[in-house]
């Protein structure tokens, strides 16, 4: 069976094909995202709307994650991406200048929808805003620091071992298997 990832973005493609023993497909279609401040709620209309349109025996894959620093009343969380791009991920760590509460949490949610309905599986971590430190991963990875390294400085297998979207793919990898649709 191949899982069908929709997403514009080849990282979670890469962490998904080497977590789950299915193999992975990416869909580059872009789906209306809408403006909610859920990540749970962004990807499962996500999911049912691209699924909806997509057709298709097997279900559809969405994975919306958002990074919310404590300091910052959860900013950016759901606007994550349009920070990114607008500010870059550098704006992060300058924003909490000296600030001594550096705690920051990445979540996402993983929404799996097809003629049966949605299911979302989610997962998070903590860990700490610090200047940007490596070369792997993506988005905010150099930024995020958990137990000495930044994701940026770990392994896809090493990230997906600890991470947000690590616990998210288990949780949907174990329903998966045992599915009766
Ligand atoms: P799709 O919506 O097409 O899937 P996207 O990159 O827009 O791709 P998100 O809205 O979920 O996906 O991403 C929110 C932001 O968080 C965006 O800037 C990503 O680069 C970043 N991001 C997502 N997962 C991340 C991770 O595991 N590590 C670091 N940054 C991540
Ligand atoms: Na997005």
């Amino acid at each position: 069976m191949t899982v069908r990832f929709v997403t514009g973005n080849e990282g979670k493609v890469r962490e998904a094909g080497e977590y789950l023993t299915e193999s992975v497909e990416q869909v580059d279609y872009d789906y209306p995202e809408i403006q909610a401040d859920d990540v749970g709620v962004i990807a499962s209309r996500g999911a049912r709307e691209a699924f909806a349109d997509l057709g298709g025996e097997e279900g559809v894959v969405v994975d919306d994650t958002g990074l919310s620093v404590e300091a910052l009343g959860g900013f950016p969380g759901p606007y994550s991406a349009y920070v990114e791009d607008t500010l870059g991920i550098e704006a992060i760590p300058r924003l909490l200048e000296d600030d001594a509460d550096r705690r920051a949490r990445f979540r996402t949610v993983v929404a799996y929808a097809d003629g049966e309905g949605v299911e979302t599986f989610e997962g998070s971590v903590g860990g700490t805003i610090v200047s940007p430190r490596g070369e792997d991963g993506f988005g905010y990875d150099p930024v995020f620091e958990y137990d000495g390294r930044t994701f940026a400085e770990m392994s896809t297998a090493e990230k997906n071992a600890v991470s947000h979207r690590g616990r998210a793919l288990e949780a949907f990898a174990e329903w998966y298997a045992g599915r009766e649709r």
